[in-house]
């Protein structure tokens, strides 16, 4: 007994002791610095700024223009400090800079403090990189369509958007003029006139027609959302809309969107004129009605999707979303998923939105980009377009494209950028948006200059 009070005596000391050396050992160790926020930032440098560590001699300083710090300004790799700040001269206008420091005490280095981004004022003076989009993305190994959202207005032969359309998207998508309401006058009458102008603008260039989009709540004429025959009479006059559009364009356009948003916020069906007069099963009824359409005209190769948004950082609304895929790739009915990407600066994020492709990549579906736009104002606390908005952008863009680049050469399909210019985008002027006139969320600005926006979409190419 005496013996065993004794081996766990002497364990415990041992144990104890050991603990109190690692203890010690971790007093000793350099503490890693905390950098602060810069301060005193002009157009050509700033004033690095970090906290200071008890027993250190000097930091180490690194500062470059990439987030993780493959490349150093010149002199900035591990510079040698001993003052608590360091004033960064020389700079570059509207540029984006990192740092990170160390603390140094006679060979022993910390660890590396955490990371400060600062942007200096003014303007760049590097220019934007002026290759066309549909050039570079052509020359991928994988290529892909880049697409533009279009208005039959701007497709006059040497207007800015026409010399702009041709050298850099290598497909099209109707903003508005494809859906139902503009189209569909009364039941069996319609309008072609600005659908067949956009379409024959893409035929004639050799540029791919998407069309958007055969079914979609927003866009149902005033005849259909006051009609007065029975549910089955609404049902037919759906089936016949599809069936003569698809049959009006089949063989001249790729594909179709031919559902648009058919789940709401909160992950069900959305509560439509179509859920209530046709009943859940109307989102397999349009893809079979338009499936047949097509093959009755020989376009057995025309594809079908099915389109909506904000499903990335909405989980429950992207497994409904899923769920109805499942039922239609079941059919065989489906051949993609457009995923809209309305995003912002901050979301969603990389991971949200790989998550989410990659359920239609691992169903062996086409991927279409199709409405994409980038705001910086979300909350509306800038005025103007700040070079940190406009960098975060250009980071949010390349992001996108790096993503959509990565997915097997099988899956791809578009990406589609909803707009021109800044000042024409729906997104300035929507009201639940709530930030009215100020964004800037498009690849050109209001006079067709590109944006850093277009140099992030080139730098996910690469
Ligand atoms: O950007 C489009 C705007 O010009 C039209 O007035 C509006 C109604 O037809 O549709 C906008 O585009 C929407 C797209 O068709 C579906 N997803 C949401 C888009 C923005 O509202």
């Amino acid at each position: 007994m005496k013996n065993i009070f004794l081996l766990v005596f002497t364990g415990a000391m041992l144990f104890l002791n050991s603990c109190s050396k690692d203890d010690n050992e971790g007093a000793n160790a350099l503490e890693a610095p905390v950098a602060n926020p810069a301060k005193d930032v002009n157009n050509t440098g700033f004033r690095a700024k970090w906290m200071y560590v008890s027993t250190a001699q000097s930091y180490l300083l690194d500062i470059s223009t990439s987030a993780d710090f493959e490349t150093f300004l010149p002199d900035y790799n591990s510079k040698p400090v001993t003052d608590l700040n360091e004033v960064v001269v020389g700079l570059d206008g509207g540029t984006r800079y990192f740092y990170r420091v160390r603390a140094k005490r006679d060979s022993e280095i910390s660890a590396y403090s955490n990371v400060i981004s600062v942007v200096t004022n003014g303007v760049s003076s590097i220019p934007e990189d002026p290759t066309f989009l549909k050039v570079k993305a052509n020359a991928l190994q994988h290529p892909f369509f880049v697409g533009m959202a279009v208005k039959a207005s701007q497709l006059e032969t040497g207007s800015q958007y026409d010399v702009i359309l041709k050298n850099e998207f290598s497909s099209i998508s109707a903003e508005y003029e494809m859906k139902m309401n503009p189209i569909s006058v009364a039941s069996g009458v319609y309008n072609w006139e600005a659908a067949d102008k956009i379409v024959a603008y893409g035929n004639d260039n050799g540029i791919n027609v998407h069309g958007h989009a055969l079914v979609w709540h927003v866009a149902v004429p005033d005849w259909l959302t006051n009609y007065p025959g029975t549910d089955a009479e609404f049902s037919n006059e759906v089936r016949q809309y599809i069936t003569d559009v698809v049959t009006h364009f089949a063989g001249k356009v790729t594909s179709w969107d031919v559902v648009n948003e058919a789940v709401d916020d909160t992950g069900n069906l959305r509560n439509t004129i179509f859920l209530q007069r046709m009943g859940p099963n109307y989102i397999n009824q349009c893809f079979q009605w338009a499936r047949e359409a097509a093959d009755a005209a020989g376009d057995t190769d025309l594809l079908l999707f099915y389109n909506d948004y904000a499903t990335s950082a909405n989980i429950p609304k992207q497994n409904k979303v899923y769920e109805l895929v499942d039922a239609l790739k079941a059919s065989n009915l489906i051949n993609g998923v457009g995923f809209q990407m309305h995003n912002t600066y901050l979301s969603p994020t990389k991971d949200q939105i790989e998550t989410d492709i990659n359920r239609a990549v691992s169903k062996g579906l086409k991927i279409h980009i199709s409405e994409l736009d980038i705001q910086v104002n979300p909350f509306n606390d800038i005025s103007t377009f700040t070079n940190e908005r406009r960098l975060d952008q250009k980071d949010k863009y390349k992001e996108i494209v790096k993503i959509y680049n990565a997915i097997p050469s099988a899956n791809k399909y578009a990406l589609t950028i909803w707009g021109m210019r800044d000042n024409e985008s729906w997104i300035p002027y929507n009201a639940e948006l709530n930030h009215p006139g100020n964004d800037w969320p498009l690849l050109y600005d209001s006079n067709f200059a590109i944006k850093s926006a277009h140099t992030g979409f080139l730098q996910g190419l690469d």
